[in-house]
């Protein structure tokens, strides 16, 4: 069998999404693959267009380790977002490819059901503790049994994650004078400072353990924002709260410095969603600095090397918790569950819902049900890819957020 050709589509049925359809000389045999890489979608593209797929044309699918090993050696510069990216689908629609001719779906090639489903977690935000608890009792009520919370912290612009943050506030801080960049949109600029969030949030679990108790897992994601000591402090005075995870505790650059928050706090930690290969995991996971890996399957260069690192994790004791967020299209969120059900160190899945639109241009999403998600029995991933619907929604330039110091210094977002 060959590969023949491969479409890379961009789309933007509320957000911006590429996703790539391998075509081989197998008539109506394809395989789909998302590529979508938040805030950088189209360079992803331009990597798959000009750069990998001429490399796969008339190459067997069948041969998806060695069409890995091609793209990530092979190009001699290596790793990074936008390659592992672009890796990823690639990846992901030759597990699909597989999958189609063996008649089953990927998880059954990964060995097979170990449950009956992958426990999952949804987001909960408020703009203060009373709306972040009304927010958990509404995932609750939805069939939940973990729920992460985040709630915006007084005298801060735009906290990460407590939803519908304020345009108007964050526009305070929008400090490029106009004529900066084309006149199209650019990042918003949100305002955080580290002591208000660090009283903030230990007494944000306070409240949500005295109403809600602790039959419902909790967790947070300090998203990267916190030196290895405050990120040691705060999960010191998290530990009565007994949360599953203080996720994404410091930026990811000197992973060493989990050493100093792993030997001053009990409270298990997440890292992951910023690493692009298992090399970026090794010490994390051989040292047992962390209890979650929770790397993205769509920028770590997909199920091939999501297997591997689940199988170092494994050894450490270590379970997955794989990068689910709105921004990786359905093709990504598939892939999770199908390893998810099939790993034997799988912890909880990340899940969002898609609107009608997603699904409408991505059929086949993972379905919630019973704070589960699974897959259909489908052979591959399951997912599919309207090209018609897609071209609807034409692609609309978009940025994450970026986040400054009161100072107006740079900091992680
Ligand atoms: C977040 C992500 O879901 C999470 O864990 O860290 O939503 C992250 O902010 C986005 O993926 C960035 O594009
Ligand atoms: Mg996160």
């Amino acid at each position: 069998m060959k590969i023949t050709n491969i479409d890379v589509i961009v789309t933007c049925p509320g957000r911006n999404y590429v996703a790539i359809k391998i075509h081989t000389d197998s008539p109506g045999l394809y395989g789909v693959g998302d590529a979508t890489l938040n805030g950088r979608e189209l360079s992803v593209a331009a990597a798959l267009r000009d750069h990998m797929i001429p490399l796969l044309i008339g190459r067997d699918p069948d041969q998806v380790e060695d069409i890995w090993q091609m793209l990530f050696r092979g190009a001699y510069w290596r790793g990074g977002p936008v390659l592992m990216t672009a890796l990823a689908a690639i990846d992901m629609a030759l597990w699909d490819i597989k999958g189609k001719r063996a008649g089953m779906p990927v998880y059954s090639l990964l060995g097979g059901r170990t449950r009956t489903g992958a426990l999952a977690y949804t987001h909960a935000g408020g703009q203060n503790f009373t709306e972040v608890e009304d927010s958990v009792r509404r995932a609750i009520a939805k069939g939940f049994k973990v729920v992460r919370a985040q709630v915006a912290i007084p005298g801060n612009v735009g906290t990460y994650g407590i939803g519908g943050s304020s345009l108007a506030g964050a526009a305070q801080w929008t400090n490029q004078p106009a004529e900066w960049g084309d006149g199209g949109p650019l990042p918003q600029v949100e305002k955080w400072e580290p002591s208000a969030y660090m009283r903030t949030i230990p007494a944000l679990f306070d409240h949500l353990r005295s109403t809600i108790g602790f039959d419902t897992e909790l967790f947070h994601d300090v998203h990267e924002r916190l030196t290895p000591i405050q990120a040691a402090r705060l999960g010191r005075d998290l530990e009565p709260h007994r949360i599953l995870f203080l996720e994404d505790p410091i930026r990811p650059e000197h992973k060493e410095s989990f050493r100093l928050i792993r030997n001053h706090t009990l409270t298990p930690l997440a890292m992951g969603e910023l690493f692009h290969s298992r090399w970026d995991c090794l010490p994390l996971l051989t040292e047992q600095l962390i209890d979650y890996i929770r790397c993205d399957i769509g920028h770590t260069g997909g199920i091939t090397e999501a297997k591997k690192i689940a199988a170092i994790a494994e050894s450490f004791h270590i379970q997955t918790a794989w990068h689910g967020p709105g921004d990786i299209g359905p093709a990504t969120h598939a892939a999770n569950v199908h390893l998810d059900i099939a790993l034997a160190n799988f912890g909880v899945q990340e899940m969002v819902f898609f609107s009608d639109q997603v699904h409408e241009v991505f059929p086949g999403a993972p379905v919630f049900e019973n704070g589960m998600l699974n897959v259909s029995d489908a052979p591959g991933l399951g997912v599919d890819i309207h090209e018609d619907a897609a071209a609807k929604y034409p692609y609309q330039r978009a940025y994450l957020p970026t986040t400054r110091r009161a100072d107006g210094s740079v900091h992680d977002w």
